[in-house]
């Protein structure tokens, strides 16, 4: 069975959420996120920068949220959740599934990361320029689901749950309204029922 090592609203929940939406089974692995226990050589093995997540399937195990996201909808997505490989369509799937975490999730990230590695003086300029950056995406956001449900179209895909997490990071770290059309759009996110089942998976203590 597929194993998360995962840390409560953190980015292993696209794989939570995506399992969800499959039915594709998974166990949740808890992971201390204390710096001291991501800075051991037991994690350092699973993950060698100390971040999470961690998946492993069988003998396999990988690190980055979009590589495991990939590779359990080749595996056990029977083409569900993307559009064909080779079309413009998947072109455009991959355009937002790689903004999602490689522009959209990064100064997100490190306003986090500048908050506790500066926990006694943060200095909010830094932080005001990454807000200004993420701001920025979500406004890319609004423009691309102008007269959308869906990120690629009025399909749901693997895409909208990358930019899910990205968006559910947003909401926590910059205190204000989604733009325009990102506010329904994450109303319809959150409505799904598997969406709801992979909130109540990471916040469930282990079995
Ligand atoms: N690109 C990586 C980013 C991983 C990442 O930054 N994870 C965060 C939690 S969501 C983390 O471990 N932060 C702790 C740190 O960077 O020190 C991925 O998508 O898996």
């Amino acid at each position: 069975m597929l194993k998360i090592y995962h840390a409560p609203r953190t980015r292993g929940f696209r794989i939570v959420w995506l399992c969800e939406e499959l039915g594709t089974p998974y166990q949740i692995v808890p992971v201390d996120m204390s710096p001291k226990y991501r800075a051991s050589p037991e994690w350092r093995s699973l993950n060698p920068v100390g971040k999470v997540p961690v998946m492993s399937d069988g003998d396999m195990t990988i690190f980055e949220s979009g590589a495991m996201l990939q590779y359990v909808l080749d595996k056990y997505g029977e083409g569900r959740l993307q559009p064909q490989p080779g079309t413009n369509e998947h072109g455009i799937y991959l355009q937002w599934l790689w903004f999602a975490e490689a522009t959209f999730s990064r100064p997100l990230g490190e306003i986090v990361n500048h908050n506790r590695e500066f926990a006694d003086n943060p200095l909010k300029p830094v932080i005001d320029e990454m807000k200004t950056r993420a701001r920025l995406c979500a406004q890319a956001l609004d423009a691309a689901l102008a007269e959308k449900s869906w990120i690629i179209g009025e399909t749901f895909s693997a895409a909208d749950i990358m930019l899910g997490l990205s968006l559910r990071s947003y909401q926590r770290l910059m205190n204000e309204d989604f733009p325009g059309n990102v506010a329904p759009y994450w109303t319809r996110l959150t409505a799904r029922p598997a969406y709801q089942r992979a909130i109540a998976a990471e916040t469930r203590p282990a079995s």
